[in-house]
């Protein structure tokens, strides 16, 4: 029996996640999909046997057809999908930011650690990116020596409409703050964020792109992250870790280089959904096993949360300016 699965939300990444499960990836089928514009929910549920159109997650969930749940609504839609789903102990794929902001990514954490062991993997993604987990496996067998410090650069073509100054960080530097936490093992006890003169090139009016993040762990690490999200030319995320024997870098996108006419080069892949495919398709199907063995893998709610405190103070270091510290709440044993 296939796993099945409702998926919450059918914008861009839910109709990508809704694609993937239903011919990507195996031993899972789409068998609810829920959006608040009911023609759209109706749209994607009939390009997929058996699947049922809702509005209300809560009442897809009641399903007997459903066995698990992929949240890839809006980031302030998830706290009630997620604690409709515990109501209801399913398992659940949430996308990322686990939720907008720290207290409510804290309120999640204690209706999860109340039901006494994990339900959610978090949608940290580049996690299960092959580059990324390269780089990660070197870093952990010491031969370049303790990492001092991870150079980033996270670039997108375009930012969409509804996208805010402070969006860059909640949404968009999200991604390089779980990397830090993940490559290094260490938490983030300090944000700064400096502010070149915005781009007057494709960015809306007033957003503050792009922006440079310094990130301080309690390892002693420095991680600093060029977000600049109206580039025009491309989708780059690309990472550098300098250690005390010797550098490691990703991103850099040569897969394939040509010749020709007297010049080199390559493309330049234009968003996430192309750039993360097989990283994506690998997170879902690790999650769809890890399920349908009752297990609980990958990114914690307790990542989503540290993500979102560390997100929130940079949201801060950006408003008023100079360095700015983040609170953490004690660690629950059960993401030990
Ligand atoms: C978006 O939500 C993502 O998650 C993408 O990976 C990121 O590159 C983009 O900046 C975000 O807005």
């Amino acid at each position: 029996e296939p796993l099945g699965v409702a998926v919450i939300g059918t914008g861009r990444m839910g109709a990508d996640h809704v694609r993937r499960i239903d011919r990507a990836i195996s031993g899972a089928r789409v068998a609810a999909v829920v959006d608040i514009d009911e023609e759209r929910a109706e749209a994607v549920a009939a390009g997929v046997d058996g699947c049922t159109a809702h509005t209300d997650a809560a009442e897809a969930m009641a399903s007997d057809a459903v066995d698990a749940v992929l949240i890839a609504s809006s980031g302030p839609a998830h706290e009630e999908a997620l604690l409709a789903a515990f109501a209801r102990d399913l398992p659940v794929l949430c996308e990322k930011p686990l939720t907008p902001d720290a207290a409510s990514a804290l309120r999640v954490m204690e209706a999860e650690a109340a039901l006494g062991r994990r339900r959610v993997q978090v949608g940290f993604m580049r996690r299960y990116d092959a580059e990324y987990v390269r780089l990660k496996a070197l870093l952990d067998t010491g031969q370049l020596g303790r990492p001092l410090m991870l150079h980033q650069r996270h670039r997108n073509v375009a930012s969409p409409p509804f996208f805010t100054s402070s969006m860059l960080i909640s949404d968009s530097v999200a991604h390089e703050v779980d990397v830090t936490r993940w490559l290094l093992g260490h938490e983030i006890g300090a944000v700064t964020v400096l502010r070149p003169a915005p781009s007057s090139s494709g960015a809306p009016d007033g957003l503050r792109d792009p922006q440079f993040v310094v990130l301080e762990t309690d390892g002693g690490a420095l991680s600093d992250v060029e977000i600049f999200v109206n580039c025009g030319f491309g989708y780059q995320v690309q990472a550098e870790a300098v250690c005390e024997r010797g550098t490691a870098r990703i991103g850099d996108g040569h897969e394939l280089v040509t010749s020709m006419a007297g010049r080199w080069g390559g493309t330049i892949t234009q968003d996430w959904t192309e750039r993360f495919a097989q990283a994506y398709d690998d997170e879902v199907q690790a999650w769809a096993d890890a399920t349908r063995r009752g297990e609980v893998t990958g990114p914690s709610v307790w990542d989503g949360y540290a993500a979102a405190a560390v997100c929130e103070a940079g949201v801060r270091a950006l408003e008023q300016g100079g360095r700015v510290e983040v609170e953490l709440a004690e660690r629950p044993p059960l993401y030990a």
